[in-house]
């Protein structure tokens, strides 16, 4: 295995001897020393006095928790000290803000994804996309596939910062005792096939029918028209969720569903969805609403949200079929 550090990786990611972009590796090393920063606050938790609610609300109208706060606050000062970032975007806060004008990068971030999990000491994290700044420090409104890098890092047993610039998904694990992020994944790949999905089950009264007869086949297991056993798993952490699947294949799911027709899902197309899709796309798997690739939709807002389908490509394939069927 390498053991090399997030810096030495930055100096060489594709092995040719040629840096990252400057301004690039500068910004992923910021970030980088954010997640060790919010890293440190989540271990800490009761004893740094930052679990429970902040008592305030976000633009999606969610409960925001006191990390949630200040993992935001921590990443939006980061992205103004890079002095590489235009403008930055985030899911706890109403609007882009303008950050350092001419700035080559427009920063979007879930500063602390899987809230609802922070007070019960399960796994959650940070999910980050890099967009090109074209067209000046508000141009935000970008299909996926634009983005020039995307990652999260994920706060459980272990911290592990998972990224793509779009050409493979790497991942380094921090080290305690020395707070670097070593190396421990090269060109990871998601196995193809699967035998495990995740979904919130609670919800199944309310899916479409081809999500319906998806599940309900893998939960006929063996006799059923798939002829294997399923096996579930729901962190209610995309983040922990996703990884998951990166790491061991598998199939990930929040669907539109009909508690709220007029809305097209739960999670978040521009700082949840997309850099997840490009990490999945970039390990070998695929990513789709149940009509489109998820990175070539076009957004209209920037909180946009949108329904959600990935992992392992050949899983992906039968869902899409049911989909297309329908
Ligand atoms: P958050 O960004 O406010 O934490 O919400 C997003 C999270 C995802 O991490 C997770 O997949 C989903 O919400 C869980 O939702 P539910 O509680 O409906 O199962
Ligand atoms: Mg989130």
């Amino acid at each position: 295995m390498t053991t090399r550090t997030l810096r030495e990786f930055l100096a060489d990611p594709a092995g040719d001897g040629k840096p990252a972009a400057r301004e690039l590796a500068t910004l992923i090393e910021a970030i980088s020393d954010s997640c060790r920063t919010i890293s440190y606050l989540v271990s800490r938790g009761a004893l740094a006095g930052v679990l429970g609610s902040a008592g305030t609300g976000n633009v999606q109208g969610e409960e925001q928790k006191q990390l949630d706060i200040l993992a935001n606050d921590e990443l939006m000062a980061m992205a103004k000290a890079s002095g590489v970032v235009a403008a930055a975007a985030s899911e706890e806060e109403d609007e882009a803000r303008p950050i350092t004008e001419g700035s080559p990068y427009l920063l979007l971030f879930d500063p602390l994804d899987g809230s609802s999990n922070i007070d019960v000491n399960v796994s959650i994290g940070t999910i980050f996309s890099v967009l090109p700044a074209r067209g000046g420090e508000h141009a935000f409104l970008q299909p996926g596939r634009n983005q020039v890098a995307a990652g999260y890092c994920v706060y459980g047993p272990q911290t592990t910062l998972v990224l793509t610039f779009g050409s493979g998904v790497v991942a380094f694990t921090m080290d305690p005792p020395t707070g670097q992020f070593v190396q421990t994944g090269t060109n990871i790949r998601i196995p193809e096939k699967t035998k495990e999905f995740a979904i919130n089950m609670s919800n199944m009264r309310h899916w479409a029918d081809p999500v319906r007869a998806y599940v309900d086949e893998c939960l006929a297991g063996d006799t059923g028209p798939r002829g294997k056993n399923f096996n579930m798993r729901w962190i209610a952490s995309m983040v922990a969720d996703v990884h998951r699947v990166l790491t061991r294949g598998g199939l990930f799911m929040y669907p539109w569903d009909k508690r709220e027709p007029g809305k097209p899902g739960k999670l978040r197309l521009m700082y949840e969805a997309n850099p997840m899709s490009l990490l999945v796309e970039q390990a070998g798997g695929k990513s789709f609403d149940g009509n489109h690739r998820i990175l070539d939709i076009q957004p209209t807002s920037l909180h946009q949200r949108v329904s959600v389908m990935l992992g392992s490509k050949e899983e992906v394939e039968v869902l899409e079929k049911k989909h297309s069927a329908s």
